[in-house]
């Protein structure tokens, strides 16, 4: 067979094997495996190691974040840095506004997104309030059009749910074959912590790290687990950030409740220190669950190593630092807490754990590429991506696993003004990125148009 493209010589990783092989791709689509495969055109990839272009399955686009407030980046800028950054698909938000429903936020942000991503998209939806049209009739209708995972806030006023609207949510879930995802940090203890601390003066971004502690995160997902337990569905806990919260998923395991568990970047390579940093500095740290201490770093890396999480995704929340619609919004000098929670990171997660991951020899390409891509389109039902198989879509980064790079803003394409990791050293970088066999970033330049799609999703809640 002549095919479309061939990728000749790479070694191929997928979840379960690496092998040298060629990777033929017609239609967009991997049609063969193999030595001495032909076709039109043709990619010598020698030296360089074929993985499932990555998958993140938290990031936040464009997503109403509060009066005056904006994200960095809109649809064009967030899927530019991620392609860039060695992702095919990303898997953002849709958050209704105050006043709308579920299903107008969603072909708001269709519309948003249409003709404007440089990687395919799929949406997860945020629930904040249990009332009966949301789950009786927005939720079953956007599941059956595919957008099969929703999150939920334990922390947040206005969004947060109690845990009897949580067990409603988990419920519909059940019955529609999605899967909730959970914020777990405990609102009330943190506004305890909080109220204490303006009453102190102790109102520098410091003071979000030191009023989210450990306890109040390895409580509330004690309690996910259990509700999750109650309503007998799967879970996903997001964005894990240490080993006590870590722990609380191993004993739910245990006992047999079905537990997904994600972490990012922040939690093996940043600490509360950060948002320490001189004057307003530490505000570009500032983000939810905050960073901890190396212990709590260690204790993530092992339980990467352990195969103790799913899937490793970015929660890419990108704000300005200097900017009244970023981290600088009105009050945020008065208190830490009007300063807009989340950081850039779509472009370098996949580098940074390369980096920590498998150049340090912690996890196998296999495990990269399970953690990256994999195991978000298995857990979230996106059937034809994630693995290097036939039949896939040809989503595909090529990587150069000795190159070493400096992580700078000025080398990376997202909407944000600074990174969080200005001056992170990294050994292996991404250099080439094919979405359904086209490519669209060449040694760190994006190229192409913007062909990104919206993935309708297969029903989820598998067991872990
Ligand atoms: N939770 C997220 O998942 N992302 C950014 C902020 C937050 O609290
Ligand atoms: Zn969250
Ligand atoms: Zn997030």
């Amino acid at each position: 067979m002549f095919h479309d493209l061939v990728v000749q010589n790479a070694q191929v990783v997928t979840s379960g094997a690496v092998s040298s092989c060629d990777i033929g791709i017609s239609q967009g689509q991997i049609t063969a495996l193999g030595i001495g495969l032909t076709g039109a055109e043709v990619i010598d990839a020698r030296g360089l190691i074929a993985m499932p272009g990555g998958i993140d399955s938290h990031v936040h686009i464009s997503q109403p974040s509060g009066p005056g407030i904006e994200m960095a980046d809109d649809f064009a800028s967030a899927t530019r840095a991620a392609a860039c950054g060695g992702n095919t698909t990303v898997m953002p938000f849709c958050l209704p506004e105050d006043g709308k429903t579920l299903r107008e936020a969603v072909a708001a942000y269709l519309a948003k997104a249409d003709g404007k991503c440089m990687t395919d998209v799929s949406f997860h939806l945020i629930v904040k309030s249990a009332d009966p049209v949301t789950l009786g009739q927005d939720l079953p209708a956007l599941i059956a059009k595919g957008m099969t995972s929703f999150k939920v806030f334990m922390t947040y006023e206005g969004m947060r749910l109690t845990d009897a609207e949580i067990l409603q949510v988990m419920d519909v879930a059940r019955e529609q074959g999605a899967l909730t995802m959970v914020h777990a940090e405990n609102e009330d203890a943190i506004e305890f912590l909080r109220e204490k601390a303006e009453r102190d003066g102790r109102i520098q971004p410091v003071h979000h790290a030191r009023t989210r502690p450990v306890p109040v995160e390895r409580e509330a997902t004690h309690r996910a687990a259990m509700l999750a337990e109650v309503a007998d569905v799967p879970v996903m806990i997001v964005h894990v950030s240490n080993g006590a919260a870590l722990d609380e998923i191993r004993r739910a395991r245990a006992r047999g409740v079905r537990v997904f568990a994600e972490t990012c970047p922040q939690y093996i390579t940043l600490t509360a220190d950060d948002l320490d940093r001189a004057g307003f500095e530490g505000a570009k740290w500032v983000c939810s669950p905050p960073p901890r201490d190396t212990d709590e770093q260690a204790a993530i890396l092992a339980g990467l190593e352990q195969g103790a999480f799913d899937v490793f995704s970015s929660d890419h929340c990108p704000f300005r630092f200097a900017d009244p619609a970023g981290k600088d919004a009105p009050g945020a000098r008065a208190s830490f807490r009007n300063i807009p929670n989340g950081i850039p990171g779509v472009e370098t997660r996949l580098p940074i754990l390369f980096s920590e991951g498998v150049s340090k020899g912690r996890i196998s390409l296999e495990a990269f590429a399970a953690l990256t891509a994999t195991n978000h389109a298995r857990i979230y039902g996106l059937e034809r991506k994630g693995a290097i198989a036939v039949g896939k879509d040809a989503d595909i980064v090529l990587w150069d696993p000795a190159q070493t790079r400096t992580i700078t803003q000025d080398i990376l394409h997202h909407g944000s003004d600074y990174t969080p990791w200005e001056g992170f050293e990294v050994t292996g970088w991404p250099v080439r990125t094919i979405l359904r066999g086209q490519t669209v970033m060449l040694g760190g330049v994006p190229v192409g148009t913007a062909m990104g799609q919206h993935v309708a999703r297969a029903k989820t809640g598998a067991r872990p």
